[in-house]
């Protein structure tokens, strides 16, 4: 067992969340992970508001234990997606590419846990003021919308500077990966990549064999100079990004390229035109196998991790 303080504030057994991915995490997945003993999301992403409501029904039927919806604030129709997720009740949000201050009051009142992710000191303790339960911080190793800093120097500053607790998240996909993140001072990991590779994940297998095939350098960020980077798979669009952002193309072209192309690759697996976001950890990422199967392995290792650091420490001791 693992348990920390983050499994008493959602009511799970592993301090393991799965990333809110748009288009990848379903109502399937985010059960599967809940089922499992981690805190499984619904990727609201861009879904018509309709969709989302019947996500979240889907999941309670196919969970009794707490999930959660994630809101991604670029998102055009934000506010219908808030109200509907406040009208069918989850026990958990969490928020991305943007600041949740104006509407987090609604959803405590209700008794929903709010954890924002946070890509700054500032952000974070912003956040803890205006009541989040728990920050994520999400390094730049992650797959998707990306801010500048590492997990490894962001994860120990915003623990020295909140008292909730924090969620670490970006180049997380093992045991070895939740030990050093507890020993950065979280509470628990969100991982995105390594779901996407949960046989319960309705992405397309095209895609998740992409991941399983990549290697250390094989994820890139596109699309920095339009303010909203996103780090993916390199392929041939990816490539076509950096053609056209090395020519200094204007950012409506460069948004217009990206249009559509996230669906085209988790729906239609489209490997080589579409949007292969993923984190850097897709290179740890080895086999398709259940959310469960995925949790329970990573607990395991987690915890021959933390034996293999107490016999470092016995032996180094008597040196002492
Ligand atoms: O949101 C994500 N990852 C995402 S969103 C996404 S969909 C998308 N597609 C195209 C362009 C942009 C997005 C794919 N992946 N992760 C969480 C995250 N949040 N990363 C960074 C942030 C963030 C950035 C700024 C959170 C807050 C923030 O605040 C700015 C402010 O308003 O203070």
């Amino acid at each position: 067992m693992l348990r920390t303080r983050l499994c008493d504030l959602l009511g799970i057994e592993h301090p393991i969340i799965q990333g809110g991915m748009a288009w990848v995490a379903t109502a399937e997945l985010a059960a599967a992970v809940s089922n499992g003993g981690g805190l499984g999301i619904i990727g609201g992403g861009h879904m018509p508001t309709e969709v989302l409501r019947s996500e979240i029904r889907k999941a309670k039927l196919l969970t009794d234990k707490p999930f959660g919806v994630n809101l991604m604030l670029l998102t055009p129709h934000i506010d219908e997606l808030i109200q509907v997720t406040l009208e069918e009740g989850v026990p958990v949000i969490t928020t991305g590419a943007g600041n949740p201050g104006s509407f987090i009051n609604s959803f405590k009142a209700q008794g929903t846990k709010v954890i924002p992710v946070v890509p700054t000191v500032a952000l974070a303790q912003r956040m803890e003021k205006v009541g989040a339960d728990a920050v994520i911080v999400e390094g730049t190793e992650a797959g998707g919308h990306v801010g500048e800093l590492t997990t490894m120097v962001l994860v120990p500053q915003i623990v020295d500077a909140v008292s909730v607790p924090v969620i670490a998240a970006g180049g997380i996909a093992d045991g070895r990966g939740l030990v050093a993140a507890l020993a950065l001072g979280a509470s628990g990991v969100q991982m995105g990549t390594r779901f996407i590779c949960a046989t319960e994940c309705t992405a397309h297998e095209n895609y998740k064999l992409k991941i399983i095939a990549a290697k250390d350098r094989d994820t890139t960020v596109t699309a920095r100079s339009t303010g909203h980077p996103v780090r993916v798979l390199k392929n041939k669009l990816s490539r076509e990004f950096e053609k056209l952002e090395k020519e200094g193309a204007k950012i409506e072209d460069l948004e217009e390229l990206g249009i559509g192309k996230l669906r085209a690759a988790v729906k239609d697996g489209e490997v080589d035109f579409g949007s292969l976001m993923a984190g850097q950890s897709a290179a740890l990422v080895k086999r398709i196998e259940p959310a469960a199967d995925i949790i329970n392995e990573i607990v395991q290792d987690a915890q021959a991790s933390i034996l293999r650091l107490e016999s470092i420490m016995r032996e180094t001791l008597p040196l002492t």
